[in-house]
């Protein structure tokens, strides 16, 4: 008895393990501990030691290497090595190897970060996942959770990581905050994580410790010098800060009659003897250039600077020009700044995606981004997380879809979409078939008996590799899916105020900026709807270069993806498909509805096979997707009908 109560204690914590709540991520492994690793210790040797199904295993480091955070895989499941530049690179290979890949890899990206928007009373802002895993208002941090979403990281390759919003407390520059950083860094590190803070531009001022911020000023920048040396006194590898400045109520140089390049350098200069960086944010509007249409307010802004910036600043840019909305043009900064580095800011929170409710793959997205903006072009890559407390991370299953395929993109930009939701579905939910539900199977063979009022079981299951195809097919068309049912044919930002959940076309505040107004953007009356940005209109078009720029210029050539971003037609246009306009957007309305249905039909054939609670989850969540869906389509095709057919 005492043997078997002993046994079974053992066991417990394994199958406490398996318990199927999401909280493993895609990192669902076995702890096998069948593998010999030998060769250099660390992090990887770890990992492999406790979880790789191969027999030998040899690690080495090889400074010879070129790539800093590359790695070799050669052999097979009897004897393997992995060879790498770094410990980092040994970390990256061991992941791939349990991925079941060989060869030589290396990223595309040296900066491959994470920036988090979590405020230090722990809310996230665009967070729905719950409250931060970082931030709270006792100051704790559980370390082994911290530790998980570190390994979650390094399987994927990103190697550092912004704690906190973008919006910055002047708080996070004070001792108690910087002691966890460090605290924060300890953790990360042996994992290859780099951590990098966001700061406020104000907080010499706001601290109450000089009385301007001015970055001319010899005490402001005295005081950055000092700050930032004492981060380095306890974070060595201290990565360095992202600025989000003048943008949103955000206080900036201008308040001084300076430039955006005064005041990135000022940091920079504080920065750069610890080898630290400054991430510069361009997101902005209404600041310098208020009244010019918002997409072209960045290029106004910052075209004036380039070639100003010292070496250690990056600008970092949204993909698109406005506001990451489900489907933009690439935003023309990225041609625009010839001599300034730069980077690229993805939004993998869904903040205008249906947040956590929606199952939206990014993934499309962000490969379409690529196919506009060179990889080449680009320092580094960030991606706003999507990350909180939620036992499952990301509060929809199928959004760790995204955090993953960020990594998996910043690791190298040329994966396709279908080779990375591929590699995630294999890894979360299986590509062979798993056993059967017991429950499933007992209640098909209930069925059955009672329909066919016979003994004989006969089970008729979709199989399992169709069910498997089909969630691929759902996940590579969920995010087209949104766009046709939020905002097709180029519409934007015609969200409820504020929160971005749901349709306000009619939306309009007399006391807010014209730029968070939906009418502003549709410009909906009786002749037609659409933003002109044409050489005709804001001329936004003349921000991009050829072949875009004469391409995006006329309708007849505008791709009709964008159509309503750079142009105003009236109801009747004639489409490609015969269709008048406002028949169009009522088409994509409803193919956006047709498409949420058919993901709820395939979500019922995977039910035998997927694990009971990740199911139901995520059953309940695409039954809000279609009342969604179906909230978008009546409310915008009746608004946009009021319009179209005059009474
Ligand atoms: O998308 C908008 C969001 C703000 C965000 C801002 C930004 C962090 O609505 O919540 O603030 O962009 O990117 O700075």
């Amino acid at each position: 008895m005492r043997k078997l109560l002993f046994i079974l204690t053992a066991l417990l914590p394994l199958l406490a393990l398996k318990a199927e709540d999401g909280s493993r991520l895609w990192l669902r492994l076995d702890t096998l501990r069948t593998a010999q690793v030998t060769g250099h210790e660390g992090k990887a040797a770890e990992v492999l030691k406790l979880h790789y199904d191969g027999k030998q295993v040899t690690l080495t480091l090889d400074p010879t290497q070129p790539a800093t955070d590359g790695y070799t895989i050669r052999g097979d499941k009897e004897a393997a090595t992995i060879t790498a530049h770094s410990e980092a690179g040994l970390l990256y290979g061991a992941f791939a190897l349990l991925r079941g890949e060989t060869g030589t890899s290396a990223p595309c990206f040296d900066l491959r970060l994470l920036n988090h928007w979590d405020n230090l009373d722990g809310s996230v802002e665009r967070g729905y996942a719950g409250e931060s895993i970082f931030w709270n208002d006792r100051l704790e941090t559980d370390p082994s959770l911290i530790e998980a979403y570190a390994m979650a990281n390094a399987s994927i390759g990103i190697n550092g990581t912004v704690l906190n919003n973008v919006n910055a407390s002047p708080k996070m520059l004070t001792a108690p905050y910087i002691n966890k950083v460090r605290e924060i860094a300890d953790l990360l590190r042996p994992w290859g994580i780099r951590v990098f803070i966001s700061v406020n531009f104000g907080s010499p001022k706001a601290l109450g410790e000089v009385e301007t911020a001015d970055p001319l000023n010899r005490q402001v920048r005295r005081w950055w010098k000092r700050r930032v040396t004492d981060i380095y006194k306890v974070i060595p590898d201290f990565g360095g800060f992202l600025v989000k400045a003048n943008s949103e109520g955000q206080p900036g140089p201008f308040d001084y009659g300076r430039t955006h390049a005064d005041g990135a350098n000022m940091l920079a200069d504080a920065l750069k003897p610890h080898g630290g960086i400054v991430m510069w944010r361009s997101f902005v509007y209404g600041a310098k250039h208020k009244g010019e249409d918002r997409v072209k307010q960045a290029v106004s802004e910052f075209k004036p600077c380039d070639g100003e910036f010292r070496d250690n600043v990056i600008l970092q840019s949204k993909n698109g020009p406005l506001d990451f909305q489900p489907r933009e043009p690439y935003a023309p900064i990225f041609d625009q700044m010839e001599q300034t580095h730069q980077m690229a800011e993805l939004q993998i929170t869904q903040e205008y995606l249906g947040h956590s409710q929606q199952l939206v793959f990014l993934a499309p997205m962000w490969e379409e981004f690529f196919s506009f903006v060179s990889p080449k072009k680009l320092k580094g890559i960030a991606g706003v997380a999507n990350i909180g407390l939620d036992t499952n991370w990301c509060g929809h299953h199928f959004a760790q879809a995204n955090w993953y395929a960020f990594g998996r993109l910043a690791w190298d930009p040329t994966l396709t979409s279908r080779q990375i939701a591929d590699e995630w579905l294999r890894q979360t939910f299986g590509s062979e078939a798993p056993e059967v539900k017991s429950e499933e199977r007992r209640s098909d063979e209930r069925r059955f008996r009672k329909e066919n009022g016979s003994q004989q079981i006969r089970l008729k299951r979709t199989p399992y590799a169709t069910v498997y195809a089909s969630m691929l097919d759902m996940m590579l068309r969920s995010r087209e899916a949104c766009v046709d049912y939020m905002m097709p044919l180029g519409l934007h930002h015609i969200f409820k105020f504020d929160h971005h959940y749901g349709p306000e076309p009619d939306g309009f505040k007399a006391n807010y900026p014209l730029e968070w107004c939906p009418v502003y953007y549709h410009q909906a009356d009786n002749r037609g709807v659409g933003f002109d940005r044409s050489s005709r209109g804001t001329g936004a078009t003349r921000q991009y270069p050829e072949p875009y720029r004469t391409q995006y210029d006329a309708p007849e050539t505008c791709p009709e993806e964008y159509l309503l971003w750079f142009h105003h037609l009236p109801w009747d246009y004639k489409m490609k498909s015969g269709r008048t306009l406002i028949q169009e957007m009522e088409w994509h309305y409803q193919r956006g509805v047709n498409e949420v249905i058919d993901f709820i039909a395939t979500w019922q054939q995977a039910k035998p096979y997927i694990d009971a609670q990740r199911w139901q989850e995520v059953n309940t969540k695409l039954t809000t997707q279609l009342v969604d869906a179906r909230e978008w389509q009546q409310v915008c095709t009746r608004y946009f009908g009021s319009f179209a057919q005059p009474k």
